[in-house]
């Protein structure tokens, strides 16, 4: 078994997986950390961005949520940030994915208490947060579950406060969209990732990853009960919106 560290992301180098969707499996779970930081374009500033939401925002006696938490970077973030007082709850359906945030979690020594569930996030309760981390998981979810989720966390907020929503963007513009494909895929090939498993990888997300446009989300996240929305951070077709109660 890898180290709570994990391994390189070779899953795509290997003919057997190009056939199959997408699947936060065993092996995905390995590799994780590696896969995000080299595929997700400022992925390091998303955490950095949240880490500055986690000093404006959370409140001494409420928690923070980190929904879809995978390996629990977004925890750590909030964990490193909040004031004390505030516990951390961070959610992810992947077995394999809880497991290993724990040793993470485990090898972390801020104070902040941290509760980690292996939950499907449509189906958990969420009460008293002050900050909600959904960063890149929104995108996985039903398009149909979207707006039900965002109302619920939404309701779930404590006056003033506010969601850090990260997700994968596409554009109206058939131009725009195909340039900040190239781009993205070229930020790929030069983390180190090979044509195959690019185009791999982009085959094996089709349909289980579905981005949607800057306006959908803006006009959701209204429509959901926020009255403030704003991008804080956008690298080629990734965005982190801070959306106020
Ligand atoms: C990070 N936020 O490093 N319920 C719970 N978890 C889910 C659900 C669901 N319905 N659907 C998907 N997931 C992290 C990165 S990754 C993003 C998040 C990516 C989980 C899924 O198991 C996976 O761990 C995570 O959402 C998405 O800041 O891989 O692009």
């Amino acid at each position: 078994m890898n180290p709570p560290a994990g391994g390189p992301d070779t899953l795509y180098a290997a003919e057997s997986a190009a056939q199959l969707p997408f699947r936060f499996d065993a092996a995905v779970a390995g590799v994780f950390q590696d896969m995000i930081a080299r595929s997700v374009p400022g992925y390091g500033l998303t955490l950095q961005m949240l880490a500055v939401a986690a000093r404006r925002f959370a409140q001494p006696g409420s928690s923070c949520h980190d929904l879809g938490c995978s390996l629990a970077a977004s925890t750590l973030a909030m964990r490193h940030h909040v004031p004390e007082g505030v516990r951390i709850v961070g959610i992810d359906s992947s077995a394999p994915m809880i497991a290993r945030a724990r040793e993470i979690v485990a090898l972390d020594a801020a104070r902040a208490p941290v509760e980690l569930l292996c939950a499907d996030i449509l189906d958990v309760e969420i009460t008293t947060s002050s900050l909600v981390a959904l960063n890149f998981t929104l995108q996985f979810i039903p398009l149909e579950a979207r707006t039900p989720l965002l109302a619920r966390i939404s309701a779930a907020l404590l006056p003033g406060g506010a969601l850090v929503l990260s997700e994968k963007l596409a554009f109206e513009d058939p131009r725009e969209q195909e340039l900040l494909i190239e781009l993205h895929h070229e930020f790929k090939a030069q983390q180190g990732y090979s044509a195959l498993e690019i185009a791999r990888k982009r085959n094996a997300i089709e349909n289980v990853l579905v981005p949607e446009t800057l306006a959908v989300h803006r006009a959701r996240l209204f429509a959901a009960g926020f009255s403030q929305v704003t991008v804080v951070l956008q690298c080629l077709n990734f965005v982190s919106v801070l959306a106020i109660r």
